[in-house]
């Protein structure tokens, strides 16, 4: 390793909000111009302010604008942009041995990685992991291992989820628009039945819970299913947290029927809620968790990690992918397990929903058309709904967020009917951004009348 290697070589970026052009700014507009002759017109971008440098809680686009990220890249650079160890083991590593192929030559980082997610997986048994590149291939691989094990074709998913834009994961979306419009036949044998929501059905865990299983016994029939695949906080459905004992009666349903539980903490886990994984919140032991975005603080990188009986079902050769478990990418995945281990940064997720969850519920009692403020950690969401009717409001949702970017402020949207707005912001961002940011969001409240 050479010396220049011991520093970063991304500077850090001012830890502050600054809006020095119109949103988006010249430099912006004249690449997205070339970027509407090459790329594709199905890639969509929510804000076309192109980044040029990022740390911790702030991106910094080419026209100089720095943006409060309440994204962190829809919860990928959980631990902050451009970390500093991060960066440097990635780095190393790509100086080292950049790809060999775990298949052909493997390399220890692979091993490393596998270990941690050993370790911080929910569950006290001996595991196994498989590395992917994305999230979705983490689902595609834990619903095929789930089927070598049980021998069975079912695929359960709930209402509102989200797993990916695959085929078999565009299958086990609530939503068919934009993900699935269009890019049908899709894969068979997925069958969906009504989750939890409490804001909106008022059911109790256990009626919920049985509300799903007497769904899925009535369409699938339990005998058939190879998994029951849930996101403990559901993510793009608008940070659902279902409510107390739904996702414990379905595993105890799951374990009496032989239907592997898998939980998809692609959006939940890694630190994001304040625990490693969510499943932890709800009690739950998962047969299988599949983790993803947060795991290597921004490159690409994913896992399906369980029970070692059910993970050692597939046939030697038959998992693997060509960039799965990248060595780099997996350098970078020790790193963020040590700096969330040593760092203590579980408490972090703690403290921004202690700053947070309270400065929402303030929004709350002074803008009627939030219905609620819900989610763990920093994971939290407000939905939109018209007091009187009901209805949800999108609309003011899509209002708030674009002058929220006017002003600096990156908040994304979410939820099945696109009124939720959501907060994901890093673990690195402060008290004062998190504070100065809803400043702005109230702001674009009071200026769209609601
Ligand atoms: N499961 C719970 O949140 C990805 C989608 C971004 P990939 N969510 C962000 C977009 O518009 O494509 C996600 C998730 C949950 C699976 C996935 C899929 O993860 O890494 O995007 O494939």
């Amino acid at each position: 390793m050479t010396d220049t290697l011991d520093t970063p070589t991304l500077s850090a970026v001012p830890q502050a909000r600054r809006v020095v052009t119109a949103i988006p700014g010249p430099k912006s507009v004249e690449i997205e111009r070339r970027r509407q002759a090459v790329v594709s017109g199905g890639v969509a971008s929510v804000l076309p302010v192109y980044i040029a440098r990022s740390h911790g809680a702030i991106v910094e686009d080419v026209d100089g604008n720095r943006f409060i990220d309440l994204g962190a890249g829809i919860g990928v650079t959980t631990i902050g942009h451009t970390d500093d160890e991060v960066v440097q083991a990635a780095t190393r590593q790509l100086g080292d041995v950049t790809h060999t192929l775990f298949t052909v030559t493997p390399y220890e980082a692979y091993v490393r990685v596998a270990e941690l997610l050993a370790e911080k997986t929910p569950g006290d048994f001996a595991k196994k992991t498989v590395l992917v590149n994305s999230g979705a291939e983490a689902v595609e691989n834990g619903v095929k291992i789930a089927r070598k094990f049980t021998g069975r074709s079912g695929v359960a998913v709930l209402d509102h989820a989200y797993h990916g834009r695959t085929n078999l994961t565009m299958a086990m979306n609530y939503k068919a628009a934009p993900y699935g419009t269009g890019f049908g036949p899709f894969a068979g044998s997925v069958h969906r039945a009504p989750n939890s929501y409490p804001l909106r059905d008022g059911l109790t865990g256990a009626q919920a819970a049985a509300r799903t299983i007497a769904h899925l016994e009535k369409t699938a029939g339990a005998a058939d299913l190879a998994c029951l695949v849930v996101e403990p906080v559901q993510g793009e459905g608008g940070f659902v947290v279902p409510a107390e004992g739904y996702l414990a009666a379905l595993q105890e349903w799951c374990a009496a029927n032989g239907i592997v539980f898998i939980a998809d903490e692609i959006q939940s886990g890694m630190a994001r809620t304040g625990a490693w994984f969510a499943s932890e919140h709800f009690g739950l032991v998962p047969d299988l968790v599949l983790s993803a975005k947060g795991i290597a603080g921004g490159l690409p990188l994913a896992g399906v990690t369980g029970r070692a009986e059910i993970m050692d079902a597939a046939q030697p050769g038959g998992l693997g992918g060509t960039f799965g478990g990248n060595p780099v990418a997996a350098a970078a995945a020790v790193a963020v397990f040590e700096r969330i281990e040593r760092d203590g940064l579980l408490a972090e997720a703690a403290r921004i929903e202690a700053v947070l969850r309270p400065a929402l519920e303030a929004l709350r009692a002074a803008h009627p058309v939030i219905a609620e403020v819900r989610g763990m950690g920093a994971m939290l969401a407000i939905e939109l709904v018209d007091p009187e009717s009901g209805e949800p409001r999108a609309d003011v949702v899509g209002a708030v967020a674009k002058a929220a970017a006017q002003e600096g402020v990156i908040v994304l949207t979410a939820g099945s009917s696109g009124n939720v707005l959501r907060f994901l912001p890093s673990l690195a961002i402060s008290d004062e951004l998190l504070g100065e940011a809803v400043e702005v969001i109230e702001r674009a409240l009071t200026a769209a009348g609601v």
